[in-house]
């Protein structure tokens, strides 16, 4: 039996004896995968962005190619890279040709900028790091460079389009060779948590784990080579990559559409050409989408299901898909640490509108606990605590934090306070970690405040979040200065030249002179938003 990548957490043997058993790993890889799927279904598309359509054997084959140039860079199994692209087809390719090496692709946020990049780079010793040239106005060369004077162990700076002083993607096509490719229970790549603590922490994810969820979410979607995927939201979040997204559509050997951005503007026009059969947005999108629909500019008939997750949708928001869309609403609960719960496409509209559905697996292990730690009575609310055959069993190189963020006997701990109905199906009802989210964006409140807390006019920060009608929630900062008080503008800039990523950028600054505390001495972010709340 070959080991997992030192610093990640196994799955103790008899779990792993139980989901080989029940057919759940199957003993595949995601390089194997693609390749199965170019001899089945060769003349297909695969994949299609801006004016690139890709069969899956073009595919394959561009794969197969950059697995060679790749390797003769002296990228190689288990080897980190940064993989920062936008919805382009070069991130697919990319990142099946670093899976078939066995490197390690680490899946950072086109939204990330020098204070995640260089973390990432860092923390995980990557020997390479992937970006566009530009997307949105932003040139992702200029933060190449920062990157590199910081990171001295990063060897390449890999980019699709006008490469500048770095490594042009499009020089690394080269003949296919036979290479030793990795093992199915080994990890694939590292995806990113939302998080609560002061920097982000890496979730290893396996191709064994990795491939169940897909074949589940695929089954549960009904997802097959007639389906035509839209991946509006950013490629790289794990919602619009494998419940099902892009590499679930892949998987069933549909199509992937790719959208550079989520807006109506140019995700309606795709929808009407490429004939959409699915698609998955946040809340706020889909309520811009619902008022943009309206409009009945474009033909969406073909969209069948519209998946709705990330952060909680009113169910008001919820009862107007199916008329105004005219297709089915499918509500998602999902983490990238794993386990992910769906409405099904035949629940009655009731369970549609007001659950946030039930797992994908009969062994997705779920238990709501009180702030004791014990089991609340069926129906009541508590922290969800979960684990099964796709959900992690530790952060990489955590130990500390893992021992926090998982029972002794491997239950992640979610930090959702969930009730689960008597169907069996979740209602998130908030939260019990120090988290903001933004409209699906996650912020975790203590990593901006340890960088508020780097500017020498503040003497203390707490950031909470503050309800808001459109994104869910906003971002407050609530700042006590020392003697010269800064001004809000002053700090959010500082933030920005820190090199943070703008969602995580307060909204708004609140300036005190104290805070108001908990019975032990604790900052009570609670009583911070009663006193917004009273203004
Ligand atoms: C309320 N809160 C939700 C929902 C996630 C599919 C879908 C989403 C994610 C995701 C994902 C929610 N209602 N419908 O990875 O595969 C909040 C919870 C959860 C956290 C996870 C997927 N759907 N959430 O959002 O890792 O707080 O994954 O713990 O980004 O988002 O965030 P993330």
């Amino acid at each position: 039996e070959a080991s997992l990548l030192p610093g990640c957490t196994p799955w103790p043997e008899e779990f792993v004896t139980h989901y080989r058993k029940a057919g759940y790993w199957r003993g595949e890889t995601f390089g194997q995968m693609l390749r199965e799927r170019a001899q089945r279904h060769g003349g297909r598309t695969a994949l299609v962005a801006g004016t690139q359509r890709w069969s899956y054997r073009e595919f394959d084959e561009r794969t197969d190619r950059l697995v060679a140039g790749f390797h003769a860079l002296g990228i190689k199994a288990r080897d980190r890279v940064v993989v920062q692209l936008p919805n382009i087809a070069e991130f697919f390719e990319v990142v099946f040709a670093l899976f078939r090496l066995g490197a390690l692709p680490v899946f950072a946020l086109p939204a990330h900028r020098s204070a995640e990049i260089n973390y990432f780079c860092e923390f995980t010793e990557a020997v390479a790091y992937v970006i566009p040239d530009k997307h949105s106005g932003f040139d992702y060369r200029t933060l190449a460079e920062k990157v590199r004077g910081a990171v001295p162990g990063l060897r390449h700076v890999i980019v699709v389009g006008e490469p500048g002083p770095f490594t042009p993607l499009s020089q690394l096509y080269a003949t296919p060779a036979a290479l030793p490719e990795p093992v199915p229970s080994d990890v694939a790549f590292f995806q990113l948590s939302g998080g609560s603590t002061g920097v982000p922490k890496l979730i290893p994810r396996t191709h064994d784990d990795y491939i169940y969820s897909l074949r589940g979410s695929v089954e549960i979607c009904g997802l097959d080579e007639t389906s035509v995927y839209l991946c509006a939201l950013p490629a790289a979040h794990n919602f619009p990559l494998s419940s099902p997204g892009v590499l679930g559509t892949l998987y069933a050997g549909g199509t992937a559409v790719l959208a550079l951005h989520p807006s109506p503007d140019q995700a309606f026009p795709l929808i009407e050409r490429e004939r959409v059969t699915i698609t998955a947005l946040v809340p706020p999108l889909a309520m811009i989408w619902l008022d943009a629909a309206k409009a009945r500019r474009h033909d969406l008939s073909s969209l069948k299901v519209l998946q709705v997750g990330g952060a909680r949708l009113s169910a008001e928001a919820a009862q107007r898909v199916r008329p105004t869309l005219g297709c089915t609403l499918q509500q998602v609960y999902g983490m990238a640490e794993g386990l992910v719960n769906y409405t099904r496409l035949d629940d009655p509209e009731e369970l549609i509108v007001a659950t946030q559905g039930r797992p994908i697996s009969p062994d997705d292990e779920v238990r709501i606990i009180d702030e004791d730690g014990r089991d609340v009575a069926p129906g009541e609310t508590g922290q969800l605590l979960t684990r099964g055959p796709y959900t992690i069993r530790g952060y990489y190189n955590a130990e500390a934090h893992n021992a926090r963020a998982f029972t002794s006997d491997g239950f992640y701990c979610t930090g959702d306070l969930v009730r689960v109905t008597p169907e069996g199906y979740m209602v998130v009802e908030g939260r019990a970690k120090d988290q903001i989210n933004r409209g699906g964006d996650k912020i975790a409140a203590e990593e901006v405040e340890n960088h508020l807390l780097a500017h020498p006019a503040v003497h203390d920060a707490a950031v909470i979040s503050i309800p808001d009608p459109f994104l869910g929630e906003r971002t407050c900062a609530f700042v006590i200065p020392r003697e010269a008080p800064p001004t809000a503008a002053t700090l959010t800039s500082f933030l920005r030249e820190r090199g943070l990523a703008a969602y995580k950028i307060p909204d708004r600054v609140e300036f005190v002179a104290t805070f108001p505390q908990t019975g032990v001495g604790k900052v009570s972010k609670k009583a911070l938003r009663e006193t917004l709340t009273r203004r």
